[in-house]
């Protein structure tokens, strides 16, 4: 069927009622449903705030300099969290956008003839995205058997080529941290533009120590790290889109900037890929960051890797699955030596339910995301599901059983 546009329009109920009808495929968070997805539901305050200055548009700083100045400070609010108050940068479309500019900016600073960009194997699909954009060469490297870069392989592959390197604090997979500090190393002694992707570990790795888990350098503390990619659509709760690229200081972001000659008094330049950008988002940031506190996005971590170790923990006693590798944070990869994951996968999928299945590990995704209604639905639901899938019953009972957790729910319910 062809779509064209109608002569004259519809009553506004007319569009809604079609809406509600036309949407209802899509899943929802307050579903349940939604077990294997990076982002979450919104905060409610932020969703409060984003709608409130919706119309607040950061490509034009001289209609909205206060807008502005709101973003700069969230760059630094978080470049805080990140050990560099002194960060400047951008909220932009999303993870793959603060890649791209990241290697945009390690592109324009590099010395001649350099094009290679060392990347992990494990890291985001972003980065094909932006080397192809760029005219730039990914060289991807192995992992060791922690999952993390091989970083005698990151040595020996660097070249009179080589213009940057890439450290993910949190694989989209495993949400494994490479060894970051090794790499600064590296990067510092060969002189190397050397970006970080923390997308996701950004807002979970930097209350580790304070928790008593396992303590990861990764951020700006390590004097080779140019960049940071952390998003705040991600585990900062704020809504899409949030991606967050930060740098060490301004001559790296100059790297990418673009005057603007006529827009607010003709003395304004911009280092973000898209001209019109949200500015409602970053005023949600800077409002989420605000009420939060660090306080406030540690307990979020907490709930987060408490469910985590208990997932972990059961999924250890269990016969028919067991983990890929030991959690790093709130990521968990399943994976089944005498069953087809693959299968598993799609038969939830069959049944409404979204986990995500990753060919390399060949294991499944859960992540254990701050949206609490995960914890609420799922227990109806998983019983109904655990009749009919048979010899999976075993890992839906223990999805039923540890992840619907009452408890939880009581004490997220009371700190949201
Ligand atoms: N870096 C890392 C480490 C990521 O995991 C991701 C996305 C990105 C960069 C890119 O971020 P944007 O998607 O914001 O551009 N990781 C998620 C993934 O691939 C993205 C996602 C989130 C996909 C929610 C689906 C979904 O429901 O799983």
């Amino acid at each position: 069927m062809v779509n064209r546009l109608n002569q004259k329009g519809l009553p506004k109920s007319l569009v809604l009622q079609q809406l509600k009808s036309r949407l209802k495929e899509d899943f929802t968070y307050d579903s349940g449903r939604i077990l294997g997805s990076m982002c979450t539901e919104p905060h409610a305050f932020a969703k409060q705030v984003y709608m409130k200055f919706l119309e607040k548009n950061l490509g034009d700083p001289g209609l909205f300099p206060a807008s502005a100045e709101l973003e700069k400070e969230a760059t630094q609010l978080l470049g805080s969290l990140l050990s560099n108050p002194d960060a400047c940068g951008h909220f932009v479309s999303g993870g793959t956008e603060a890649n791209i500019i990241a290697l945009w900016a390690a592109r324009n600073l590099s010395r001649e003839k350099r094009n290679e960009v060392i990347v992990p194997v494990s890291a985001h699909y972003s980065f094909d995205k932006a080397a192809d954009l760029l005219g730039l060469r990914l060289i991807k490297v192995k992992l060791n058997e922690r999952f993390q870069v091989d970083i005698a392989t990151v040595k020996e592959t660097i070249t009179s080529r080589t213009l940057a390197i890439v450290g993910v604090a949190g694989t989209t997979d495993l949400g494994i941290v490479d060894s970051i500090p090794e790499i600064s190393e590296m990067a510092m002694a060969h002189k190397l533009y050397l970006h970080v992707d923390a997308a996701f570990g950004g807002f979970v790795l930097p209350f580790f120590s304070e928790l008593g888990y396992a303590n990861f350098d990764f951020d700006f503390k390590l004097p080779g790290v140019c960049s940071i990619t952390v998003d705040p659509h991600k585990m900062g709760l704020a809504p899409i889109p949030a991606g967050g690229i930060l740098f060490r200081n301004e001559a790296i972001m100059k790297s990418v900037s673009v005057e603007v000659p006529y827009l607010a008094g003709g003395n304004t330049e911009q280092s973000t890929i898209v001209g019109t950008r949200s500015g409602a988002s970053a005023v949600a940031v800077w409002a989420l960051l605000t009420h939060f506190g660090r306080e406030g996005y540690k307990a979020v971590v907490e709930r987060c890797m408490s469910l985590t170790w208990k997932l972990a923990e059961g999924i250890e006693k269990m016969n028919d699955v067991s983990l890929v590798t030991k959690p790093v944070m709130n990521i968990v990869g399943i994976k089944s030596n005498d069953m087809d994951i693959h299968l598993l996968a799609h038969k939830l999928r069959e049944k409404g339910w979204q986990f995500r299945f990753f060919p390399v590990t060949f294991g499944l995704r859960l992540c254990l995301i701050p949206n609490f209604y995960i914890f609420r639905v799922s227990s109806e639901i998983l019983r109904k599901l655990s009749r009919k899938t048979g010899r999976w019953r075993l890992l839906v009972w223990f999805i039923l059983q540890k992840i619907s957790c009452k408890q939880e729910e009581r004490s997220l319910r009371r700190n949201a």
